[in-house]
């Protein structure tokens, strides 16, 4: 009975994908989970053996940036060994499907782009860049503006460099959500995948498609507070569920 349920909510997803011209996708922590990085919450989770309002606010920058420094550095080391997994990569696959596509990610860690995704846009930042305090430039790391000087990197201004990313309390990058929406508005179908769903402002997106009468379907391995507004809630991993529906599109 359950495995039949499962399967029919999956043809249901699967005919709504079909049809669809115009896809939004919003990707989270979990997206990159079997890819050996740490999710924030849950039994793992980041936040499980780090504070956040420790290490992700401005307020914890001003206190302690080398401590802050300290595990932002930590992060990318584990995120450059990583790879992307076979949800990245139906991803890709599903983009090159649909005519139009447009993949919104919280993540911070490049692995879309690195999958080969083309039309990403980051909500939080780039672990793998700077901005400068002083003179707010920005700057991949491993290029040479920046002095990875320890205990901290610092701008050829002189200024102090933090990760750039956004942390609790921050504004998020306006033009980035008003693309964002405005694409989702006149979009036919939005797949959210592996997130939480408490952190604002993404977390208003199933709620936005619904009044904007987009499909909504959600995939994670465990129901989030979102799961009671999608039209479709597939409970599976995004590495095995995924590329069983973009290879049977
Ligand atoms: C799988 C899987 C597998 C596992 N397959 N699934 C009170 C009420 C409402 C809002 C607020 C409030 N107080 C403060 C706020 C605002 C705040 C907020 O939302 N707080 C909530 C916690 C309540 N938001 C903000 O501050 C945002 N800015 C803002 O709102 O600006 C306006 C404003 C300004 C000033 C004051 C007030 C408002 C900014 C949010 C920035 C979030 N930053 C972080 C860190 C980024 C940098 C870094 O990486 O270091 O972003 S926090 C962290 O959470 C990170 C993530 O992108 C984000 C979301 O997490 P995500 O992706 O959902 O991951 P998890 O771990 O939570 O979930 C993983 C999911 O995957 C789980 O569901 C698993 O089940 C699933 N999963 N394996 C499929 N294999
Ligand atoms: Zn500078």
């Amino acid at each position: 009975m359950l495995e039949n349920s499962h399967h029919h909510t999956l043809e249901k997803a699967r005919a709504i994908l079909k049809h669809s011209r115009s896809l939004f996708v919003l990707t989270g922590a979990g997206i990159s989970a079997e890819s050996g990085i740490p999710t924030f919450r849950g039994k793992d989770g980041l936040w499980k053996s780090y504070s956040a309002m420790d290490l992700a606010t401005p307020e914890a920058f001003q206190k302690d940036p080398v401590l802050v420094w300290e595990w932002y550095h930590w992060r990318q080391e584990i995120i450059r060994n990583a790879r992307p997994n076979p949800a990245h990569t139906a991803l890709v696959a599903l983009e090159k499907h649909i005519p139009s596509f447009m993949l919104l990610t919280q993540n911070v860690d490049n692995l879309h782009q690195r999958a080969g995704s083309m039309n990403v846009l980051e909500l939080h930042g780039n672990i793998f860049r700077t901005r400068c305090l002083e003179c707010s430039g920005t700057c991949m790391i491993g290029t040479e503006d920046i002095k990875q000087k320890v205990p901290l990197p610092v701008c050829s201004c002189g200024g102090i460099l933090r990760p750039d990313v956004v942390w609790f309390g921050e504004m998020i990058p306006q033009d980035i959500w008003q693309n964002a929406l405005t694409f989702l508005a006149h979009a036919d179908t939005a797949l959210i995948c592996g997130t939480s769903g408490i952190v604002w402002p993404a977390a208003a997106i199933p709620e936005y498609a619904q009044q904007h009468n987009v499909h909504t379907i959600e995939l994670n391995i465990e129901k989030t507070p979102i799961s009671s507004i999608v039209e479709i809630f597939l409970e599976g991993k995004a590495g095995e569920l995924l590329p069983d529906i973009v290879n049977s599109l």
